[in-house]
């Protein structure tokens, strides 16, 4: 396998006009959309399977599975829905994806649209970031000014729309089904799963809920062909992903490599650690819902089973790396705080338990922990894990446990000490 960074949808951020249609044609785009409109729709879905591309989201569904699961067309609207709502903390790819290179995403829209047989699509970018709102309907304009969506596209005889759509800045519209629930214009809270919205999804149709760099994968997949892509990454973990390291790096950004890559080598490539005397403390693989890890995992292969074998989840490639002048508590006390200010509130566990966690957490991170708190902490984690109705109440949990099982020690310091005290040179960088 090559751990070499392999600059694909990241190829051409650098060009001064990047996000333009004209840069992206000189890259070689639309050619791929050229092509499938030729295909049988059915071998696009096959051709999405074989490459083995699962969904960059978070989860790793396979893509092509999930087209797969739509009904027989019964004549009557079935939906692409892209989820463009990035806010996973410490998740920097999809942003950064549709501000420099937004035809990657509308090339695979339509594409996809094409496999499944729909003839609307939406992406449902956050609202938070306008600059990316307006850049994507620009880039929609753009392709309706060349005739690759709107009526007859390309004569073939097939018509598409998008329609650009921001949301208004909440975490739980991430989830699918709050996603659509926010789209239809009811407040965003998360759907009973099944119906899955490949059967049932937006206005009750069969709908295909995928990620940006999934969708922005297809047209390089469809035009290098399934075993470029699955030549890449790992035997179950196939191509190459954006990851996004922030924190404690000389050079923070996107790195761009096939999954299976490990930590100790992006580090490398980010110009390592940022200050020779501290080394790496903890790290989230997948983002902060995801448990943590620390330097014992620097050499873990980045790919959904390795990581998992090791009781994390490849998550969203959001890589927060933390050196040791950062106190776990503080920092998983901070994480907590954003899950309780972004919990939906439908269902008790993740409402009251996200609350409850805030309280003992402040008491440990301000040195005023009880020698009950931390067992409490784990008992209250314990409680939401499996019962919350949604991932946002697991992922909430991830990181605690996590820190509890490789960092007691700091939490027993809590009982006595501030974290302020213990760490005083972190406050003024990151936690
Ligand atoms: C039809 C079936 N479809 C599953 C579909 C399902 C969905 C996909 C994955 O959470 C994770 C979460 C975060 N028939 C199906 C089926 N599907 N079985 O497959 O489903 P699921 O439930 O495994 O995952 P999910 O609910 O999509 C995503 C984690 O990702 N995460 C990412 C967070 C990022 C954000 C953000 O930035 N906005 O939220 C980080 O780790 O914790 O575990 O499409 O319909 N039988």
């Amino acid at each position: 396998m090559s751990t070499q960074l392999t600059p694909i949808l990241t190829k051409f951020w650098d060009h001064p006009q990047s996000w333009t249609m004209a840069t992206y044609e000189d890259n070689g785009g639309y050619r791929a959309l050229r092509s499938a409109l030729e295909m049988d729709p059915v071998d696009l879905v096959q051709v999405t399977k074989d490459s083995g591309l699962r969904g960059r989201g978070g989860a790793g569904f396979p893509t092509g599975m999930k087209w797969g699961f739509l009904p027989p067309h019964d004549g009557g609207p079935r939906y692409l829905v892209v989820n463009a709502d990035e806010s996973e903390p410490g998740t920097c790819k999809d942003i950064p994806l549709m501000m420099a290179a937004p035809h990657f995403l509308i090339e695979g829209s339509i594409i996809t649209s094409f496999a499944i047989g729909s003839d609307t699509a939406f992406i449902y970018v956050r609202g938070e970031v306008a600059h990316v709102y307006r850049r994507l309907l620009r880039a929609v304009e753009e392709a309706y000014a060349a005739g690759y969506l709107g009526k007859d596209i390309l004569g073939t005889g097939y018509d598409l729309d998008i329609v650009v759509h921001a949301g208004a800045g909440a975490y739980i519209c991430g989830e699918e089904t709050a996603l659509l629930d926010s789209l239809e214009g009811r407040r965003g809270q998360p759907r009973l799963k099944p119906p899955f919205p490949a059967v049932a999804g937006l206005y009750a149709r069969p709908t295909v809920v995928n990620n940006v760099e999934s969708i922005a994968s297809v047209p390089l997949i469809v035009g290098k062909g399934a075993e470029w892509f699955s030549d890449m990454g790992t035997e179950k973990s196939q191509g190459f992903g954006i990851f996004s390291l922030s924190g404690h790096v000389k050079h923070p950004g996107q790195y761009e490599a096939p999954l299976g890559i490990t930590l100790r080598e992006l580090i490398d490539m980010a110009g390592g650690m940022r200050h020779p005397n501290h080394p790496l403390k903890f790290w989230t693989p997948g983002g902060s819902s995801t448990p943590i890890f620390t330097d014992q995992h620097l050499d873990v292969p980045l790919d959904f089973e390795s990581v998992a074998a090791h009781g994390s989840m490849l998550g969203t490639r959001a890589l927060q790396i933390f050196d040791d002048t950062v106190s776990v508590v503080r920092a998983v006390t901070r994480w907590n705080d954003f899950y309780m200010h972004e919990s939906c509130g439908k269902c008790t566990p993740c409402r009251e338990g996200t609350y409850w966690l805030a309280q003992i957490l402040h008491r440990i991170e301000e040195g005023r922990g009880t020698s009950q708190d931390i067992d409490m902490l784990v008992d209250i984690c314990d409680n939401i894990l499996g019962r919350a109705f949604c991932a946002l109440g697991d992922g909430a949990t991830s990181p605690i446990t996590s820190a509890v099982q490789y960092f007691r020690e700091e939490f027993e310091a809590g009982c006595h000490t501030p974290a302020s005290e213990l760490f005083p040179h972190a406050a003024s960088t990151l936690f």
